[in-house]
């Protein structure tokens, strides 16, 4: 079974390339810095990786990406994640970015998006891997503040093919974001937001209803609500599970209690991602390898997952990668 999972062509829809740092990479980033860490090791590294929850994952995550400040950082970050997910057989895949924390150590959404552009240009050819960027709105951060990026990412429409909404979600209801998300389903942009990871089902009714969105993020706890698991199963709305991620911060207990196979059995859409797989111990095959070994799926469930992925992708914009 191991040699079928490696095989199958993945297409990964969900993925932080924040959430991609692996420890080696930030503290050779931190030395050609000067940039001091809280670590004096790996071993201190892969220790504090020991999540309680959502924000306390985060906390580290925003910490971490402080080594990124120049073009080639975002290059290299990337690059170094195509390379692992390209021998995880992976052939496409949409990388989220979170331009505010990046914007508020000031650097420039130019530098961010050029360093990205050329790992994702040069995975073409040395990877095999086509892929789109979706620069994401913190919603720990104001409606004001996304609304800036909002109006700071319009030049640069060509080059990304969607926008999220990610990072602390309780006390952070979709609603709060409605303006941007109205703005950029006018623009044409395609919409997606993570809901229903540690907030409750009515997140993901509202990130549909008021958000338009046409994924959803994680949505886990859609099993709450069986109407709810109804409507997203009869509009086959794609939901991005990451079963490493929701065991490292505690969404479920262990990899036996979770959802998946429920999720399945209700007929709904879903597609299986690595999230941030430098914090959560592995990549599209570590996830795979894990769901298997735990809730043993069969063959034509992981055939049936991966088919999900690709029809779920969005269209890729010729004009923006050079990719056509
Ligand atoms: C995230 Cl796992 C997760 N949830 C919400 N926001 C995020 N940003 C990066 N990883
Ligand atoms: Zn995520």
């Amino acid at each position: 079974m191991h040699d079928f999972l490696a095989r199958l062509p993945k297409v990964e829809l969900h993925l932080h390339i924040e959430g991609s740092l692996t420890p080696a990479l930030m503290f050779e980033l931190a030395a050609e810095q000067g940039i001091a860490l809280p670590y004096a090791t790996l071993e201190e590294v892969e220790a504090a990786y020991d999540f309680a929850d959502l924000p306390a994952f985060l906390a580290l995550y925003y910490q971490g990406m402080g080594v990124l400040n120049d073009e080639s950082h975002f290059y290299r970050l990337a690059q170094d994640y195509f390379r692992r997910a390209s021998a995880d057989g992976v052939k496409h895949l949409e990388l989220f970015f979170d331009p505010q924390a990046h914007l508020s150590r000031g650097v420039s959404l130019a530098t961010q998006f050029a360093g990205l552009e050329r790992a994702c240009r040069e995975a073409v050819k040395e990877f095999d891997i086509t892929s789109a960027l979706v620069p994401s709105f913190l919603r720990c951060h104001s409606a004001e503040s996304a609304r800036e990026l909002f109006d700071a990412l319009i030049p640069f429409e060509s080059r990304f093919v969607g926008v999220g909404l990610d990072s602390a979600e309780i006390g952070n209801p979709p609603e709060k974001f409605t303006e941007v998300f109205q703005l950029a389903g006018e623009r044409g942009w395609h919409r997606v937001a993570h809901a229903g990871e540690e907030g409750p089902a009515a997140y993901i009714r509202t990130a549909l209803e008021v958000l338009g969105v046409e994924r959803i993020d994680h949505g886990v706890r859609c099993l709450e609500d069986p109407a709810l698991v109804a409507e997203l199963a009869e509009r086959r709305i794609p939901l991005t599970v990451c079963p490493l991620s929701n065991v490292a911060l505690k969404v479920v207990e262990r990899m036996d209690d979770h959802p998946l196979p429920k999720l399945i059995e209700a007929g709904l859409n879903i597609t299986l991602n690595s999230d941030d797989p430098a914090y959560f111990g592995g990549g599209m095959l570590d996830n795979f390898i894990a769901v298997q070994q735990a809730l043993d799926l069969s063959e034509a469930q992981w055939i049936t997952l991966c088919r999900n992925a690709i029809d779920a992708a969005f269209p890729q914009r010729a004009e923006g990668l050079g990719m056509s």
